[in-house]
């Protein structure tokens, strides 16, 4: 098989990527482990920047997000009964946009199933060759059979635990990573959301997150011990300590009801330099992740996926290889500020174990400056919303 730009998984980074190739005429092959069924399965991100949102446009695939996504011109920070709402319409000038993570993936997918596009699912034994030569390849395992693609390009989107980091030599990588000592134990619940806006909550209790897919699908998340288990919450305990962090005015009219879907997630900041080795370009988790708290993993991926789309773009179309080989720089240069936001974020609503009155104070009088201090919500706000490409 032949093609110009294979791409190792079928994610969002993934998808978007081959889709807005193929508007510009570019041909792809999408290589992905998994069953789609199975990655459709995964409940990951909800809010998106305007900019994936264009994107989608740009990619034709927005027709249902634009009917069923939810603008938010607000978010609100709480710290015990304490309340700050940030008004990202003010400071920022654009809304955030809550529609799932999933429901992204299903779009692109119908996408690319309807103008033909090859997606190969439950591949193994992936193998990226000759990255640092003109010809590359991949290998990999299919139906049983040893197959290969040969190509101009690959990009790697498979994710954190994917192959495509791993094959750029460790003596050129560079590696920086924080792992956070709790995790999020989230749940999906069919019942209608606390708040017409996100609620992030620092608690005495701990962090807790107030979140929705729609008007009768609501995504709530509570900070938990690394070592706990999802078998050790019922739905009852979730929502007992889900009441104990928000504030009381939303604890009071909080309707509850059975889990749909109930995990727990671990938290770390991790980039890999650089994002490119030869024909190899990575893009979205399998370079960077996020703590969750900022409502980046998936926009930071959207990020890279703008520059790579722009970068092959300009290289097949105008014979110009400036794009792609400014990609790498680009694309970090915008990770770091993500990645400071969401440091921050996560820093400023956490309980850490090992925090000590003086640390809860400085927690106490950021959330006080940032409710009386303008400049300090517009810059939360004009992180949260997305900055510019
Ligand atoms: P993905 O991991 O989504 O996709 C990679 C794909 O590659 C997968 O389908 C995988 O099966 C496939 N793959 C892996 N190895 C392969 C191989 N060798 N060959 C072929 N295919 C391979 N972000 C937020 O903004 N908000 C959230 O609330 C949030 N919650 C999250 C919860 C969890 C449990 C996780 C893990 C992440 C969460 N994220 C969240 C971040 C998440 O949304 C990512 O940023 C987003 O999925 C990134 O998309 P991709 O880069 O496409 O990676
Ligand atoms: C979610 O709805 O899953 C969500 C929203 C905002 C975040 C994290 C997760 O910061």
């Amino acid at each position: 098989m032949r093609t110009q730009v294979a791409i190792i998984g079928g994610g969002p980074s993934g998808l978007l990527l081959a889709q807005l190739l193929h508007k510009e005429g570019v041909d792809t092959i999408v290589l992905e482990r998994r069953t789609k069924e199975h990655v459709l399965s995964r409940i990951r991100a909800g809010v998106l920047e305007q900019g994936l949102v264009d994107m989608m446009r740009a990619a034709g695939t927005a027709e249902r997000l634009d009917r069923e996504g939810f603008k938010h011109d607000g978010t609100v920070l709480s710290f015990n009964d304490e309340i700050v709402r940030i008004d990202l319409a003010k400071h920022a000038g654009r809304p955030v946009t809550v529609y799932g993570q999933t429901e992204v993936t299903a779009d692109l997918y119908a996408a690319r199933e309807s103008w033909g596009g090859e997606t190969l699912f439950e591949v193994d034994d992936v193998e990226l060759k000759g990255l640092d030569s003109d010809a590359p390849y991949v290998t990999f395992r299919h139906d049983g059979q040893d197959k290969r693609i040969d190509c101009d390009f690959i990009a790697g989107c498979d994710g954190f635990h994917g192959v495509s980091r791993k094959s750029i030599p460790e003596n050129v990588r560079t590696e920086y990573e924080k792992v956070y000592p709790f995790g999020w134990l989230g749940i999906l619940s069919e019942t209608p959301p606390a708040n017409h806006e996100l609620i992030y909550a620092n608690s005495s209790r701990g962090f807790a997150l107030c979140s929705m897919r729609n008007a009768h699908l609501s995504r709530y998340y509570v900070q938990c011990e690394l070592s706990d288990k999802v078998e050790n919450w019922s739905d009852e305990a979730f929502w007992d300590e889900l009441r104990r962090r928000i504030p009381q005015e939303v604890a009071e009219t909080l309707v509850t009801g059975p889990s749909i879907e109930k995990s727990i997630a671990p938290l770390r900041s991790f980039v890999s330099e650089p994002m490119r080795w030869g024909r190899l370009f990575l893009c979205g988790d399998a370079a960077h992740i996020v703590p969750p708290t900022g409502a980046k993993g998936l926009n930071s991926a959207a990020s890279d996926v703008y520059y790579l789309h722009q970068g092959l773009t300009r290289y097949y179309n105008d014979k110009d290889n400036e794009g792609i080989d400014r990609y790498s720089e680009k694309a970090l240069a915008r990770v770091w500020k993500v990645e400071r936001f969401s440091w921050w974020m996560t820093s400023l609503l956490h309980r850490f174990p090992d925090q000590n009155p003086f640390d809860l104070k400085m927690q106490q009088a950021e959330i006080a400056f940032l409710q009386e201090n303008e400049a300090a919500q517009h810059a939360l706000a004009n992180n949260y919303v997305g900055l510019p490409y």
